[in-house]
């Protein structure tokens, strides 16, 4: 195991230690859910004896659901999920951590960042945390001799889902992994308010500039477009929506977005946001019919939206104009931005701080007890995707709605019957 640790690789660990430590600070006081459980866990050492494997966006929201994993009683071993979204601070901060190691670094290049999956796994995981499924992928490639003692693993997103069950459809998925992303708690929230938010505050302040006024593209209506286009409306834009799937677009039609095909928003728009889960979204075709200045996008998981290669070929300059923008010269003058490398702009921008902590506290909320049921219950899900049992997705909305101090009425032994029974009629 000779990949080095985020502390081995800084100039001053212990000064980015401490900045990382407040940044945890600060996001675990906002963590109503991962601080119950983790009175929970730390009683009950539900982990102890496992080694989890996580590759995630480093940063302090998911580095307080590391601690947690570590403090019931697992060993924890951490990369990115992405090149640009750790945060060093955080990463050395966490590494510090007597039962944690952490390899994930910021801006590292892709051999770097494969190396630091590996050495996640040489510590040999019983279970696996992904945010986009490298660490499955890497595990069924060239680590299967793990696959015997490993008790499964959970997914974060949309895209991790998708492979995972393409790969199940396959039957290649050799363990069991949760699909943490479709859970209610998980999926109506992170992905629609989070997604949203940060993906249009990042955008905000790298570019500075307003959504007022403007006409936003946003490319697909799941529930990260549907996040996306509602808030940029409620910011005052003009909304456009590119769809593949007709009843998504007439759900948007009825929203009262304009729907339209991409060829004809990228001559209408001033903003883009990619949000499908798909590459080539946004390809040469649409670069030339786009006005002079707009500014493109991506908030979905990997950066293959906007086919930058082509974008590439078609300009005759690119500049870095500001920190986290590059400005690509078209021969026609024209200018076009791309924001963040065309990587998921939420976490990957220079300034990107990644969902609010509340949406978090909710997706990790639904991780931690994932994990949990993997050890208590792990042998009776066999190898293949299974959705988290509802039960468990009840239980993170009931420590929620406590902590928010929200009271919900309960249904009387007459309405349970009521709607069970198919005898009722007028
Ligand atoms: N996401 N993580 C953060 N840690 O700040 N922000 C977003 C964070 C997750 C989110 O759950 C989504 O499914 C995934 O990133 C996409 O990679």
């Amino acid at each position: 195991m000779n990949h080095p640790t985020i502390t081995e690789r800084l100039a001053d660990p212990a000064e980015a230690r401490e900045s990382g430590r407040r940044k945890i600070e600060w996001a675990r006081q906002h963590m109503p859910i991962m601080t119950a459980i983790a009175g929970e866990f730390r009683e009950e050492q539900p982990l102890d004896g496992e080694t989890v494997a996580m590759a995630m966006h480093v940063e302090a929201k998911t580095a307080v659901l590391t601690e947690v994993l570590a403090e019931a009683g697992a060993e924890v071993a951490i990369t990115g999920c992405n090149p640009l979204s750790t945060h060093d601070d955080v990463s050395a901060a966490l590494d510090a951590h007597e039962a944690i190691t952490s390899y994930a670094e910021r801006g590292v290049a892709d051999e770097a960042y494969y190396a630091a999956i590996e050495a996640t796994l040489e510590h040999g995981p019983t279970i696996t945390v992904d945010d986009g499924g490298d660490l499955v992928m890497a595990i069924h490639d060239e680590y299967p001799e793990l696959i015997d003692s490993i008790v499964g693993g959970c997914e974060e997103t949309t895209t991790g889902v998708h492979r995972l069950r393409a790969m199940d459809d396959d039957g290649a998925l050799r363990y069991p992994m949760f699909a943490v992303n479709d859970t209610p708690m998980k999926r109506l929230f992170d992905n629609v308010h989070g997604t949203g938010e940060a993906s249009l505050s990042s955008i905000a302040m790298t570019t500075n500039l307003s959504f007022a006024g403007k006409n936003v593209v946003v490319a697909g209506y799941g529930y990260c477009g549907k996040g996306v286009a509602k808030k940029a409306k409620g910011q005052n834009a003009h909304v456009i929506v590119t769809e593949v799937e007709p009843r998504r677009a007439l759900e948007a039609h009825m929203e009262g977005y304009e729907v339209c095909s991409m060829t004809e928003a990228a001559e209408k728009g001033d903003i883009f946001v990619t949000t499908t889960g798909n590459r080539d979204v946004i390809v040469e075709e649409h670069f030339e019919r786009m006005s002079d200045g707009v500014v493109l996008a991506n908030a979905g998981h990997f950066n293959v939206e906007i086919d930058l290669d082509a974008l590439d070929d078609l300009a005759v300059g690119r500049t870095e104009v500001r920190d986290g923008i590059e400005e690509f010269g078209m021969a026609d003058g024209r200018r076009i931005n791309v924001l963040a490398d065309g990587r998921l702009v939420n976490l990957a921008a220079p300034v990107a701080l990644g969902h609010p902590v509340e949406v978090m506290d909710q997706s990790f909320g639904i991780q931690a007890v994932s994990v949990r049921e993997l050890v208590e219950n792990g042998d009776s899900y066999g190898p293949g995707v299974h959705e988290v049992p509802d039960e468990l997705d009840r239980e993170v909305a009931e420590i929620k709605l406590e902590a928010e101090g929200i009271e919900t009425d309960e249904l009387t032994d007459e309405q349970a019957d009521y709607m069970d029974s198919w005898q009722h009629g007028t």
